[in-house]
């Protein structure tokens, strides 16, 4: 790909319902994960690792932390011509914001005719994972696909959420694509498993130009890129799918090559840090050869402190981040962003804190995800009766997972 120019296109515009209340006033590619990080870090570390340092983010919905972290961290060097801009929603086209994916698209073509590529690389914004799109784009170019769609193997019962590609006998070509079917095709020689569209996409630029155009002159279209531009491609014969699991980082672990998380829901985003934080993890934070990058506060380093009976500052299997002070409470299999504080006979177990959460002496949270700043005071439960957390007003997961929104009071 040395002498082709790729622009990035990031689609971070998505509502995240499902990670209500975590998107009650941030849109889910600025939602918090791992401690430090904002879920749009993945895509974009990916992007940045591999050289792909042209990208235009597409926000909409409450973008305003989302503008602003995008704005801090990523900005980069003008003058080796890198850029990362988020790109608002600006109704370029008509008084209505994006109906779609593809109208998103659509709609910033501008960005597209100002930089001019060769290829557009399209991800989606809440991923965990980490990938080389590079080695994406080479089997793009080496068999002249107008798309080609990242894939990867997934179970029936999880099919039904993503776009599910059909393959024919070279392995490659597309022949079917359907998008979140309730009765998904299986893989031929796997039938307990469908090969799933990861919503990362390679375009030769002119073939997404006039996807993008008939899509645009279809009443009937929602404009999705899963919905509508995916499936008239396949229709065209020039979709091709790129097997995922064969996608080599450096520095990545037996364990953690091919992971790939989609973390949609309250259940998976806290699935997602439990798989960060054992001996030998799911996914591998400490891999310096493909960093996750992000903006951190110049806070001062993490404090343990007190070792006195039953009252020991301690965290074990557990994600700790700067700012935070452990004094004298017990943190367990937990991930705690920068600024928490735990105090003396408090217990944290299976829990995500995010940044500047108090808890006060003898407190318990277990199975709980606590949003910003919020204040769990002397000896209050959470997560502990998920009766008595629906009736305080907390979110209850299916998966039994105690979510308690930003600006939510928990009561002495
Ligand atoms: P979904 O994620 O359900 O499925 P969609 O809601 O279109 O599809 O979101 C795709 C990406 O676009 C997300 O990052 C989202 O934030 C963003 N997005 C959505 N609406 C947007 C808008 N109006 N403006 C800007 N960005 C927007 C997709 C594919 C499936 C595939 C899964 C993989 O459609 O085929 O299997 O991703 O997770």
């Amino acid at each position: 790909m040395a002498d082709r120019r790729v622009l990035g296109i990031v689609l971070a515009g998505g509502a995240g319902t499902r990670l209500a209340p975590l998107t009650a006033d941030r849109a889910k590619p600025a939602v918090p994960f791992g401690g430090v990080y904002r879920l749009v870090d993945f895509a974009l570390s990916n992007l940045a690792n591999s050289s792909i340092r042209k990208i235009c983010v597409l926000t909409q919905y409450k973008s305003h932390s989302l503008d602003r972290h995008i704005s801090t961290t990523w900005r980069m060097s003008d003058l080796l011509g890198n850029y990362v801009t988020p790109v608002p929603a600006q109704q370029r086209l008509g008084p209505h914001w994006y109906t779609g994916s593809a109208d998103a698209i659509f709609q910033s073509l501008n960005l597209i005719n100002d930089e001019r590529p060769d290829l557009v690389v399209v991800v989606g914004a809440d991923h965990v994972y980490r990938m080389d799109p590079r080695q994406m784009i080479d089997q793009h170019l080496e068999y002249g696909a107008g798309v080609t769609l990242a894939s990867i193997p997934v179970t029936r019962q999880d099919a039904k959420a993503f776009g599910i590609v059909g393959v024919a006998a070279d392995g490659r070509s597309v022949e079917k694509f359907v998008e979140k079917p309730a009765n998904p095709p299986t893989i031929p020689d796997s039938p307990e498993e469908s090969f799933a569209s990861m919503g990362i996409y390679v375009f030769d630029t002119k073939v997404l130009v006039d996807v993008l155009h008939r899509d645009a002159a279809d009443k009937e279209s929602k404009h999705d890129i899963g919905g509508s531009i995916i499936p008239a491609l396949v229709g065209d014969g020039a979709a091709q799918a790129y097997d995922f699991m064969t996608n080599e980082v450096p520095g990545s672990t037996e364990r953690d090559r091919g992971y790939w998380r989609d973390v949609g829901t309250i259940d998976a985003y806290f699935d997602a840090h439990m798989d960060l934080r054992t001996v030998e993890p799911m996914f591998n934070l400490y891999n310096d050869r493909w960093p996750i990058l992000t903006h951190m506060d110049p806070l001062p380093p993490a404090k343990f402190v007190h070792d006195t009976g039953d009252r020991v500052g301690r965290a074990i299997d557990s994600l700790v981040s700067n700012g935070v002070i452990v004094s004298g409470g017990l943190v367990r299999q937990s991930v705690l962003s920068p600024g928490v504080r735990v105090n003396s006979w408090a217990t944290v177990e299976r829990t995500v804190l995010l940044h500047n959460v108090y808890v006060g002496r003898h407190a318990e949270i277990r199975d709980a995800i606590i949003d910003k700043n919020v204040v769990v005071p002397e000896g209050v439960k959470v997560g502990v009766d998920k009766e008595h957390d629906l009736a305080r007003g907390f979110a209850v997961s299916p998966g039994g997972i105690t979510v308690v929104g930003k600006g939510q009071v928990v009561a002495p």
